[in-house]
């Protein structure tokens, strides 16, 4: 199983610092921020990568915009910055770019009973939308990953199989799927049968426990992890949770927990 960690969470004041620390630990990836200072310095963050052998796993949004705002000049800033972050995943060698197809509740009208409800015009514009990121993804060898998320954070595509519903409509290899754990302890009845469903469209996982700190610390069962890797799943198990304590001591004890549901490579 090939491991991650989101950047912010790797102790060290540079990002070969936090390489030097993730190779030692035993990680194979790195999960980068798609922040605007990014793309601002991407040479450089190639050049200090090449020189590791933790490759990027995936660029975590960092866009503006909704993809769903009844304003148009909001749902293109999202497309546009999406759009932007494959440009910069292609030019790393990243899997490719989270994006959630919205934060909150609906922001469109519902325009039952004449037309659809608020939800049929959600699914039906995101269609149209991860159509252009996903034929933009293919061009450039790269996906734009679509990430469901708990009902809390989010009033559409809660589950994966909402999300698959979603990837199959648009039918582009360059639009995949991604699960986190902390989501589907929430919303998914059973992981195990989640995870099988979609282990095909799926280019990344998210880990944390139940209490969103490290695996380990909470009660979320991860043996799922073995039914994924069972049916092929190659991609990374990256990390995004909070690290109470010493990151570095933290980090390594994590990296002895998770080793029992698969190895790490
Ligand atoms: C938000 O809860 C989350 O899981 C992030 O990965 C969204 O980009
Ligand atoms: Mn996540």
């Amino acid at each position: 199983m090939k491991l991650s960690c989101q950047d912010n969470l790797v102790p060290g004041s540079t990002l070969t610092e936090k390489l030097e620390n993730l190779e030692k630990l035993g990680f194979s990836g790195i999960e980068l921020w798609g922040r605007p200072h990014l793309g601002e310095n991407l040479r450089e963050v190639k050049d200090t990568l090449a020189s590791f052998k933790v490759s990027p796993s995936v660029i975590c949004a960092g866009y503006s915009g909704d993809l769903l705002s009844p304003e148009p000049k909001a749902r293109a800033e999202a497309v546009q910055g999406i759009v932007q972050r494959l440009e910069w995943a292609s030019e790393i060698g990243a899997v490719g770019v989270i994006f959630v197809p919205t934060f909150g509740g609906a922001k469109l009208p519902d325009l039952s009973p004449l037309y659809q409800n608020v939800i049929e015009l959600e699914k039906r514009l995101l269609v149209a939308e991860c159509k252009t990121l996903a034929k933009k993804g293919e061009e450039l060898g790269v996906c734009a990953i679509l990430e469901p998320l708990n009902r809390y954070e989010t009033h559409l595509i809660n589950t994966l199989k909402q999300g698959l519903e979603i990837i199959r409509e648009v039918n582009y290899e360059g639009l995949r799927l991604m699960a986190d754990f902390f989501h589907m302890n929430i919303e998914e009845s059973n992981i195990d049968d989640a995870l099988s469903e979609a282990s095909d469209y799926l280019v990344h996982v998210h880990l944390a426990d139940s209490n969103r700190c490290l695996p380990g610390y909470g009660h979320t069962d991860f043996t799922p992890i073995k039914i994924l890797l069972s049916r092929g799943y190659s991609k990374y198990f990256s990390l995004e949770c909070r690290i109470i304590g010493d990151p570095l001591e933290e980090l390594r004890k994590f990296v002895k927990f998770i080793s029992k549901y698969g190895d790490v490579r």
